[in-house]
């Protein structure tokens, strides 16, 4: 899915994404939101997550343009509105999964 969305989507620089993934119950175990489990793959920039100044607790794709054109996760603050990717099931197979 994270390959998916980074050769798909033209994501604009600097802007966050949000993708459903969160650590509001425990701090530091993100999970998607439709699962329980604590997400097995991550894609987290470098010194991310750092759940920065009164905490950050989702998780956003962001196209760092000025650092070689680099797509990471960054966590940020849930009440930033930003744009998201969402998943959508199509009949019995998922999309993006
Ligand atoms: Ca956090
Ligand atoms: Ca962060």
């Amino acid at each position: 899915m994270n390959q998916f969305i980074y050769n798909k989507f033209t994501l604009h620089p600097n802007k966050h994404y949000w993708i459903g993934l969160h650590d509001i119950s425990t701090e530091g175990k993100f999970k998607w939101l439709d699962e329980k489990e604590q997400a097995q793959f991550t894609d987290w920039g470098p010194g991310q997550p750092d759940d920065y100044q009164v905490g950050e607790d989702c998780a956003a794709v962001v196209y760092k343009e000025h650092k070689y054109n680099r797509r990471w996760w960054n966590d940020a603050s849930c009440r930033q509105q930003n744009n998201f990717i969402c998943e959508k099931k199509t009949g019995k197979k998922s999309v993006l999964r």
